[in-house]
């Protein structure tokens, strides 16, 4: 197996989303920067006001190039602060760029801002997705055309303030033997504008069919990904806390997943978010680390590494 590298050193960028448009690979990560914010339990030292497109043609010799800045925070209208995780799809020849912001609030939603061009510039819409909240979208088209948004993140993520799709009164963190918090998937609409139905819990079960329960240390926390791998749905997502990423196979878009093991053991830093696609006949695990910031968790760099599957479809962990 190969070594990770890092793809972009001459910035500070962080969960990379990766898909291949028009046979070249383009990145859309988070773009970290020193904003001087304390570090605390709610990710207030993630601070990021912009976001960035990157892209690649070789992928196993070159650096990512940077395509420029796609979309800034003052430029959304229902902003108020930290410009998270984001992701693209492309649908009848326009791309579509889901992220996740604060509003004036201080509340979590998702947005979409569209663009004729991979590279951008992506235009927001006035309002956040209705019904929206959480972190961490991530953009699957089916082969059928479908999109489906997977999004959710704990903690300054602020899943735990949810339940059913509508705002608690009191935060729930479910704990040791209770069911773990799960990821939300939601099909989106034909012009990938708002949701198209009421998201769904994402459920991950162990072999014997039972929800992954909020003790073990491989139950979902953030960073929702999927990606399909002869024919079959492949849910990877961030432990958190824990620090490890996971995958969980499927039969369809929804679930549910079964468990099936770690594919990447924790990086230098709190946080670890990946992506994975396929480019030129080969798998790609896209990440990050704060080895270059010297574990400042909040300036990560992206790395990436070919990943491969065994024969009964089994993702090789990452060494
Ligand atoms: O980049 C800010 C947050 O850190 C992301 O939304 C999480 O997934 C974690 O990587």
């Amino acid at each position: 197996m190969k070594k990770a590298r890092y793809l972009f050193p001459s910035d500070y960028m962080a969960d990379p989303a990766a898909h291949v448009f028009n046979g070249k690979l383009y990145i859309y990560p988070s773009h970290d920067w020193e904003s001087g914010i304390p570090e605390n339990d709610n990710g207030d030292h993630f601070n990021m006001k912009d976001y960035h497109c990157l892209s690649i043609n070789d992928i196993e010799n070159d650096l990512a190039s940077d395509e420029g800045v796609i979309l800034s925070v003052e430029d959304i209208p229902w902003a108020g602060r930290q410009l998270w995780d984001n992701d693209v799809v492309e649908k009848n020849g326009k791309y579509y760029l889901i992220y996740c912001m604060k509003d004036k609030t201080d509340i979590f939603h998702l947005g979409v801002a569209i663009a004729d061009r991979p590279e951008g510039p992506f235009r927001p819409e006035a309002n956040p997705i209705r019904g929206s909240y959480s972190i961490d979208p991530c953009v699957f088209k089916d082969d059928d055309n479908s999109v489906y948004v997977y999004f959710g993140g704990i903690w300054g993520g602020q899943l735990q303030r949810y339940k059913d799709n509508k705002a608690l009164e009191n935060a729930f963190l479910p704990e040791g033997k209770q069911v773990a918090l799960p990821s939300r998937v939601v099909k989106m609409t034909d012009d990938v504008l708002q949701f198209a139905e009421e998201p769904k819990p994402v459920l991950v079960i162990d072999d014997n069919g039972e929800p992954l329960k909020a003790d073990d240390p491989h139950r979902f926390f953030e960073a929702s990904w999927m990606h399909k791998y002869k024919g079959k749905y492949y849910f990877t997502y961030s432990t958190g806390d824990t620090h490890f990423l996971c995958y969980a196979v499927g039969d369809n878009p929804y679930g549910p997943f079964t468990y099936k093991g770690v594919i990447l053991d924790p990086v230098v830093g709190w946080t670890t978010h990946h992506s994975i696609a396929e480019y030129k006949g080969h798998w790609y695990l896209f990440h990050h680390d704060c080895v270059p910031s010297n574990d400042k968790t909040w300036l990560r760099s992206l790395k990436v590494v070919e990943i491969e599957y065994d024969k009964n479809g089994n993702i090789k962990k990452v060494m």
